[in-house]
């Protein structure tokens, strides 16, 4: 694997006062393995509850942001407004936004690149849908995906940017979630993650650079579990996990923690 293990809970739209209280009482009671990156998403109302109670141990992400600064923007929370509050992270291109509410790659790139610039680490979501992958277009529609994240990050495939309009990958987590596999309960196989992944760190080898395709954390996410993700950790090129359902459950969440390898 690359860099540190990297697991993060993304909570979505789930949760009252009452649940999230317990959950981060279990959550600060779990025994966690150091060697692990660990980050909550919680729904953004609840971001200052979990900030005031949960263990500094864990850090705080959003589940979207806004692409610039804030201002008239009826019902969008800007990078400035997470950081205030206390995020470190934020999520951007899952699957939910892109084909549920209908954020494009453009639109998602422009977010990425706002909120790396502000300093805000950013969890880039990529993954094909079913009949994507049935066509045999994984990796096109990764690539695509990828490329979009990167040419607003200053890196375009061609012509190569100058050196200083790139900013540091160092704060990038790539999320690859198969659409298939996102609260099926069908997970990937270690197999089928472990193909994309590498070919996702070959497209970064490629296009960005041989460091950054060497440092930059892969995570899997799909319907990853305390029982399935021992396998899926054991893979070279999963560096962790982005974990939905399964990070609802404090004890289950520590699991799949603590099966960094
Ligand atoms: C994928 C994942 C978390 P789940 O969306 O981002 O959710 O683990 O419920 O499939």
């Amino acid at each position: 694997g690359s860099g540190k293990f990297f697991v993060g809970g993304n909570w979505k739209c789930n949760g009252t006062k009452d649940s999230i209280s317990k959950l981060v009482s279990d959550l600060n009671s779990a025994t966690l393995e150091s060697d692990v990156d660990v980050v909550v998403a919680p729904p953004f109302v609840y971001i200052d509850q979990v900030n005031n109670s949960l263990s500094a141990r864990i850090e705080i992400a959003a589940q979207n942001s806004w692409t610039g600064k804030g201002g008239a923007f009826t019902g969008e929370i800007s990078v400035e407004q997470l950081k205030d509050i206390g995020c470190k992270w934020v999520i951007l291109g899952h699957s939910e936004r892109r084909h549920v509410i209908g954020e494009d790659d453009q639109f998602i790139g422009k977010k990425a690149a706002y909120a790396l610039s502000e300093g805000l680490g950013v969890i880039a979501c990529i993954g094909e849908l079913l009949e994507e992958r049935e066509a045999g277009k994984t990796f096109d529609v990764c690539f695509k995906q990828m490329n979009a994240y990167a040419g607003k990050f200053g890196h375009t495939v061609s012509p190569s940017p100058p050196v200083d309009a790139v900013p540091s990958w160092d704060k990038i987590v790539i999320a690859y979630e198969p659409v298939w596999a996102i609260g099926t309960g069908k997970v990937a196989t270690p197999e089928q993650a472990q193909e994309v992944h590498v070919a996702l760190r070959d497209w970064l080898s490629k296009n960005v650079s041989a460091e950054v395709a060497s440092k930059t954390r892969i995570i899997y996410g799909g319907s990853v579990n305390g029982g399935n993700c021992a396998e899926l950790a054991k893979q070279e090129d999963i560096d962790g996990f982005l974990v939905g359902g399964a990070s609802l459950k404090g004890p289950e969440f520590a699991t799949i923690i603590n099966s960094v390898t």
